[in-house]
């Protein structure tokens, strides 16, 4: 069994009372790991004035119109959580397998914190203003494909066969299975009249999902970490990685008592077992009976994601309609010489080297980054990069930028040159997560206001694993004064030392 403490730490730019200094989360009994519905942390979620049930848009002295890029509330307060992840058993679904937990827990606890805070695997819950009222936050809920095999064990059919047929999917850590014999559905309690905020987070290896909640309208009021002007649908289609915040009624008491809550592998790009079958459920007024209700017909087959259309960032930026840096980059797959797959973006198949990672290169002044590296430079402060990704395989994929918010100028169907789509730059939709269509193309943007080494990546399971990364190491000069040196040194040795003394060989891209 493997243990180790992780510390996350980092300056709550927040306001008044921020989570209290030294929160040790405790770790759950027993061996059954239990789905978190709501935070145990002693948060409180109403700390600003005005942030009420009729007055959500706001916070304190801030609001939704808030440009929070610009304008951050900062109290200095240092919040610490510590993190114990174990390599143990549970049986999320009633079917024992190893897994990894945090704090005893899966999903790990949750971490609150007020405007603004970005980072771990778990749920991270920043409250904020809102661009529509609600009653009550119920925290994250996520949606995770299920197998009962490790994704360790999977990454070697995957390399050579390619992506597996899973097993079943999770809500919040939790659903039964062969044909509820085994396991728990996730359930959850709605009082009639009574609106709730549901953070919805598709965390899932290698599925797109469709989530609804039979009978409900849902009103999507935030996309990844950026408030949205609210719209209403019957069903969000959700990538890997990709949030959506939610609002549901509690308006269908006349309906039922019960509610099935759903989702749906879209079919196009995800192979489940146990589709119809990945649920939980909505009881009433502390009902408890089984849901008898019919789920929405799902037309969305594509795994394209929402539409461009609906995503309207309520706090309106532009992007640039120029830019200085311009990339198109081809995505596509092929066979190693030992036959193994291995993706590319651009000429790259991305391949970290764990004992000369891009960070210790910048700050030894090092700038011959190796090819498999994937490094795209952008020295200049401030100047705007347009990216386009582009497939021609019928595949579409997640694509994640760390450090920032992009903006998403245009996503469509065939080859960038032949549809010469008019790039949208006013208030174009902006978060970090986006959908490369299958055999599309992707245009985002992003202004040079961050120094770091950034990653850009597809889902981990199993594209980045095979190679589906790049980095943009941005504003190089001022990277090393961001770092901790002796921190990195330190970390990068232990890693060094623990891969040695646990044989631990790299046999993918090393993300
Ligand atoms: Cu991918």
């Amino acid at each position: 069994m493997l243990a180790s403490t992780l510390l996350a730490s980092g300056l709550c730019v927040a306001l008044a009372a921020c989570i209290p200094s030294g929160v040790s989360l405790p770790r759950q009994p027993g061996s059954l790991l239990l789905p978190r519905v709501n935070s145990t942390s002693s948060t409180n979620t109403s700390v600003c004035a005005g942030n009420t049930a009729s007055d959500r848009s706001v916070w304190c002295d801030y609001s939704t119109s808030t440009n929070y890029y610009d304008d951050a509330p900062d109290t200095g307060v240092t919040v610490e959580y510590w993190f114990e992840l174990t390599n143990t058993t549970a049986a999320p679904d009633g079917i024992s397998r190893d897994i990894l937990s945090v704090n005893g827990s899966v999903p790990g606890p949750t971490i609150e914190a007020n405007w603004a805070w970005e980072g771990v695997f778990g749920g991270i819950v920043i409250h904020g203003p809102a661009t529509a009222d609600y009653d009550e936050d119920l925290g994250s809920l996520f949606l995770n494909d299920w197998d009962h095999q490790t994704a360790d064990a999977l990454y070697t059919y995957a390399e050579v066969e390619g992506p597996p047929t899973l097993d079943t999917g999770l809500i919040n850590g939790t659903n039964t299975w062969s044909n509820g014999s085994v396991g728990t559905r996730f359930a959850t309690d709605f009082t009639s009249g009574t609106s709730y905020l549901l953070r919805v987070v598709n965390a899932a290896i290698d599925t797109h999902f469709d989530f609804s909640i039979d009978n409900h309208t849902l009103q999507v009021i935030a996309m990844d970490f950026v408030p949205i002007v609210p719209y209403t649908t019957d069903s969000i289609s959700i990538g890997m990685g990709q949030r959506y915040d939610i609002i549901v009624n509690a308006n269908m008491s006349a309906v039922a008592s019960d509610f099935w809550m759903r989702a749906f592998p879209d079919a196009f790009c995800s192979d489940n077992d146990n589709s119809d079958d990945i649920k939980g459920i909505i009881h009433y007024d502390g009902s408890s009976s089984t849901p008898t209700t019919t789920g929405y017909t799902i037309t969305e087959n594509s795994c394209f994601g929402e539409s461009l259309e609906s995503l309207v960032p309520f706090l309106e930026l532009d992007a640039s309609s120029s830019a200085a840096v311009s990339n198109d980059l081809a995505s596509t797959v092929a066979f190693n010489d030992d036959n193994i797959f291995k993706w590319y973006i651009g000429s790259t198949s991305f391949l970290v080297e764990w004992d000369d990672p891009t960070a210790l290169q910048i700050l030894n002044n090092d700038t011959s980054f190796s090819n498999t590296s994937g490094v795209i430079e952008l020295p200049t402060a401030d100047e705007w990069t347009i990216v386009i990704i582009e497939t021609t395989l019928a595949v579409p994929h997640p694509i994640h930028l760390h450090g920032h918010d992009f903006y998403v100028l245009a996503a469509g169907y065939g080859t960038y040159a032949a549809e010469a789509p008019t790039l949208q730059t006013s208030n174009p939709p902006r978060r970090d997560v986006a959908m490369l269509p299958a055999a599309g193309y992707l245009v985002f943007a992003f202004q040079a206001d961050n120094p770091g080494a950034w990653l850009a990546h597809c889902h981990i399971g199993w594209h980045t694993s095979e190679g589906f990364a790049i980095q943009f190491v941005e504003r190089y000069d001022e990277i090393a004064a961001l770092y901790n040196r002796t921190e990195l040194e330190t970390t990068c040795k232990a890693w060094e030392a623990w891969q040695s003394s646990a044989g631990l060989v790299e046999d993918d891209s090393g993300v």
